[in-house]
């Protein structure tokens, strides 16, 4: 099988033509009949659907290739060690990164910014360093960093942000200080689905010799990303939010950080020598991956990768403004909706929170399931900024490349439908 064969027939006189029937055509679940309604999709920043070619790949290592990686002199090894390291060579093509060495494969965003609070944070916070965060970030780039100031005795300082939630950078500039060690930044919200200045937080955190981290979780699968251009030293993301399988994560950090940085997990792979009472370690990227990797899981995601490198991130971008440019149209038409987040498509992605007045997000996310409509409702692991809204929480429809404007007006139908059907329920 090739690996995108719907996306071959988009290429058309060498240049990408993005046809989102095109591409919906790959991807099996959305022609699924749940509860007798066809499904429609909005659930995207928690996890996109996956294209057969991705399915394929999964099914093919299983067949053809099964074998542990690194270990074997045998013919199956050889080959599946070859296909899984191989794909560390499109991971870094795909985020401009200079060399492999750089490309660190985790379970998910999650463990890379982990990892970096183990390693480096340990490595490098004392008592009384400032960490600093933006008040969007998801738990997973706020729970870690309190976990590294508490036994450092650091502490945690937040940016501000506008009223559309944007991160207010006249006072970021008072805020990252000389006390500043460490910015960690979302690249994308999942919450109000701003795309963050991390250019310009990168240049005030360094200018102060602090190191930049950026949670690419929902930056990198929606538009083009290169590290160089971000300016940043770390980069987390997930594979199963870009078409790739669950399982997967990519830790990116500059090399001599990476060099510098301890392992934080011991065992087979991560070592270079083993005596009874001590250990040398593994060169980069293997010295922080310690055990039989998820080797099926990361050859699937290099086939996503491409898919998306055949659809072409710049198309990726331009369809999802195009839908936001729609979504936020039908809002302004629909009234009555508390969209959070900023309304400038450039400044944003795909993915939209709201509330409808005197719904519960809760009875919003039933009523439009009971259509096939699969939002989600809630706090989005984001907890301390829904404390800062006022709301328990909030309902998320988010789009990604096969989403089409019926979609949309069908989300719009039901949203209708529920304020029909919903009497006067409060919504905190
Ligand atoms: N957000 C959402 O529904 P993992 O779980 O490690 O793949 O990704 C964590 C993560 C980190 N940062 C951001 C900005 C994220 O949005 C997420 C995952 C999902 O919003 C699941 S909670």
């Amino acid at each position: 099988m090739g690996v995108c064969a719907k996306t071959d027939e988009l290429i058309v006189r060498g240049k990408q033509v993005y046809d989102v029937n095109v591409v919906r055509k790959d991807f099996p679940i959305l022609s699924e009949i749940i509860e007798g309604k066809k499904l429609v999709y909005l659930d995207n920043a928690a996890s996109s659907q996956k294209p057969k070619q991705v399915i394929g790949a999964i099914v093919n290592y299983y067949e053809h290739l099964n074998a542990n990686v690194h270990r074997g002199l045998h013919t199956l090894s050889e080959r599946a060690t070859a296909e899984y390291e191989g794909v560390r060579e499109i991971v870094k093509d795909f985020i401009k990164a200079s060399s492999v060495r750089e490309i660190i494969y985790t379970l998910n965003a999650t463990a890379a910014l982990n990892l970096v609070a183990l390693s480096w944070g340990r490595q490098n916070i004392l008592k009384g360093d400032e960490i600093v965060l933006t008040p969007m970030e998801h738990h997973s780039n706020l729970v870690p960093w309190q976990m590294l100031a508490k036994e450092r005795e650091a502490k945690l300082v937040f940016l501000d942000l506008t009223a559309d939630g944007q991160i207010d950078l006249s006072t970021a500039k008072n805020l990252i200080t000389d006390r500043t060690k460490l910015v960690s930044v979302t690249l994308m919200s999942n919450v109000f689905g701003t795309i963050n200045p991390v250019r310009e937080i990168a240049k005030l955190a360094h200018a102060k010799g602090a190191v930049v981290v950026v949670d690419g979780a929902q930056g990198v699968p929606h538009m083009p990303v290169s590290v160089k251009d971000l300016d940043c030293d770390f980069l987390a993301f997930s594979l199963h939010k870009m078409l790739g399988p669950t399982g997967v994560g990519i830790l990116w950090g500059r090399e001599e950080l990476l060099e510098a940085m301890p392992p934080v997990f011991g065992g087979g792979d991560m070592i270079s020598s083993v005596h009874r009472q001590y250990s040398t370690w593994n060169e980069l990227p293997w010295k922080f991956e310690a055990g039989t990797p998820n080797i099926a899981d990361v050859i699937a995601s290099g086939t996503a990768i491409k898919y998306l490198n055949a659809l072409g991130m710049e198309n990726v971008r331009q369809h999802e403004i195009d839908i936001s440019k729609y979504v936020l149209n039908k809002f302004d038409k629909l009234g009555e909706a508390i969209l959070y987040g900023p309304k400038d498509v450039s400044k944003r992605g795909g993915v939209f929170s709201f509330n409808l007045e005197g719904i519960h997000p809760h009875d919003l996310g039933q009523i439009l399931s009971d259509r096939g409509v699969a939002i989600r409702a809630g706090h989005h692991c984001c907890q301390a900024l829904m404390r800062d809204l006022d709301v328990s929480g909030t309902a998320r429809a988010s789009f990604y490349v096969y989403n089409t404007e019926q979609e949309v007006d069908f989300l719009f139908e039901s949203l209708k439908e529920a304020k029909q059907v919903m009497g006067h329920v409060a919504i905190r």
